[in-house]
């Protein structure tokens, strides 16, 4: 047995708009998601989130489901129409309620509560009337809702995350259109990104003026990034791979622990990347207290001539002819029902890479898992891949801890079976099993599997 150190996090993660329903419930306000999800060919089998896992009308029961398995930190989202319907002004104090009442009951379960502000369901208002992302103005709007947030919840408070995934907003938003706003566009993903690292930052820095002192609380960002391994040990795909992981992850992480964008993107980006002003990199610069990471998969990565039109299977190209990165995949990996390749090391050499550039940061991994065809059998979900996957993955974080790593905590995501962006219901990520007719919730073998995991605190080694 692989035994974990003693005060290591085991916590699991869902996002407000995928789990919690109740789109005009109580007085939200719509976001672009509740729209996004109405346009026909947008989303998988013209699913949408208006009752989701009906979590809203669920919680007190979902936050024993987490206590019936040990869990030891909740990661979830705070919808920012629920609380300001307008995406600014009058704040809405059944949306304060919930989230009040959500975080409360999970400390008296002794379960640390772990909200992120933003998981992507920005306030409709603010698209229609400010052009969402592309305007510096949402920075200040975005501050004044973490204000909000803040003010009413910081007292119960330790650990907050302030906006998920840039990359996926910037990239899948306003680059391929695939998510909302649906915007294509080879400008644009560098613009949303500056506004939301200038956004992240000013949070942090109302948040330390203001609020840190309380409860002595921390913050940081998920940042989501996939490992690019190198196809071979020749230079230029070494070196290709280093690109890719500063396309990716040092994109945000480098402004964040080292102050500015990566060079290879100011250099092959020219214009349409965005400059800080000596203030902002100032701001900029510092603003995370611990490293939080999203991950999910690995590619191949190798050099490739000038032009080159990338095989990953998302429309325009053009993100891939910027880096002059060729993805490919082994065929011997085993792919999730996401089709994402399951190769466990990748977690491994991701936390050293991270260890090394961002100088040792204390490390999250705030979001791991996956998507299998989960089927429901005389009232059992055996997900025996599920399990083997998670095994795996965490297996590698112990083999990091022990080489130095500072990794301080796990969370497996995702908590319930939710409604996974443009793909619907149709991915199950959960470790409960959700059947959307009814919204019932099954523990899933691998919910039992978890269960035991934290009370043993180790996980069995791989043969
Ligand atoms: C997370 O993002 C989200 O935070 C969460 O809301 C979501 O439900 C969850 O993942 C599961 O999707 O096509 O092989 O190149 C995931 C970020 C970025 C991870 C793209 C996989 C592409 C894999 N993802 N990456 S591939």
């Amino acid at each position: 047995m692989l035994l974990f150190p003693k005060d290591f996090l085991w916590g699991c993660s869902t996002s407000a708009y995928q789990v919690e329903g109740a789109w005009d419930q109580d007085g939200k306000g719509p976001s672009v998601w509740d729209v996004f999800t109405q346009i026909p060919g947008k989303i998988n089998i013209g699913h949408d989130a208006r009752i989701a896992a009906d979590h809203y009308n669920r919680m007190e029961r979902d936050v024993q489901l987490m206590a019936d398995i040990g869990i030891r930190a909740y990661r979830f989202s705070i919808s920012w129409s629920r609380i300001l319907p307008q995406g600014q002004g009058k704040v809405n104090k059944m949306g304060i309620a919930f989230y009040s009442k959500l975080i409360d009951l999970l400390l008296e379960k002794d379960i640390t509560p772990w909200p992120t502000l933003f998981h992507w369901d920005l306030p409709l208002t603010l698209q229609f009337e400010k052009d969402g992302l592309l305007n510096p103005y949402i920075v200040d709007a975005f501050t004044e809702y973490a204000d909000v947030c803040f003010y009413y919840f910081a007292d119960r408070i330790k650990y907050w995350l302030t906006l998920n995934e840039p990359y996926v907003y910037a990239m899948l938003g306003y680059g391929f259109g695939c998510m909302a706003p649906g915007r294509k566009s080879m400008t644009e993903p560098y613009l949303a990104a500056h506004h939301l690292l200038l956004a992240h930052a000013k949070i942090v820095q109302l948040f330390r003026e203001k609020y840190k002192h309380i409860n002595n609380g921390k913050i940081s960002l998920p940042l989501n990034c996939d490992w690019r391994e190198p196809l071979t040990y020749k230079p230029e795909d070494t070196a290709a791979a280093q690109r890719a992981l500063d396309f990716f992850l040092g994109w945000f992480a480098d402004p964040i622990f080292l102050g500015d964008y990566p060079e290879s993107m100011k250099v092959r980006l020219g214009d349409r990347l965005p400059a800080f002003s000596t203030d902002e990199k100032d701001m900029v610069r510092g603003s995370a207290d611990f490293f939080a990471l999203n991950h999910y998969t690995t590619h191949y990565a190798e050099a490739c001539s000038e032009g080159f039109e990338n095989a990953v299977p998302w429309e325009n190209g053009g993100f891939a002819e910027d880096q002059h990165v060729k993805l490919s995949s082994d065929p011997t990996w085993e792919k999730t029902e996401m089709g994402w390749n399951v190769v466990p090391y990748g977690l491994y050499k991701l936390l050293h890479w991270i260890h090394k550039r961002y100088g040792q940061p204390e490390t999250y991994i705030t979001e791991n898992g996956c998507a299998f065809n989960d089927q429901l059998d005389n009232g059992c979900v055996n997900d025996h891949q599920r399990i083997e996957f998670l095994r795996g993955y965490i297996s590698e974080c112990h083999k990091a801890i022990g080489e130095g790593v500072k990794l301080k905590g796990y969370f497996v995501w995702s908590l319930l079976d939710n409604f996974e962006w443009m793909l619907g219901y149709s991915k199950r990520f959960g470790l409960y099993y959700v059947d959307f007719q009814t919204a019932k919730r099954i523990p899933k073998a691998s919910a039992h599997w978890y269960c035991n995991l934290i009370k043993s605190n180790s996980v069995q080694e791989l043969k």
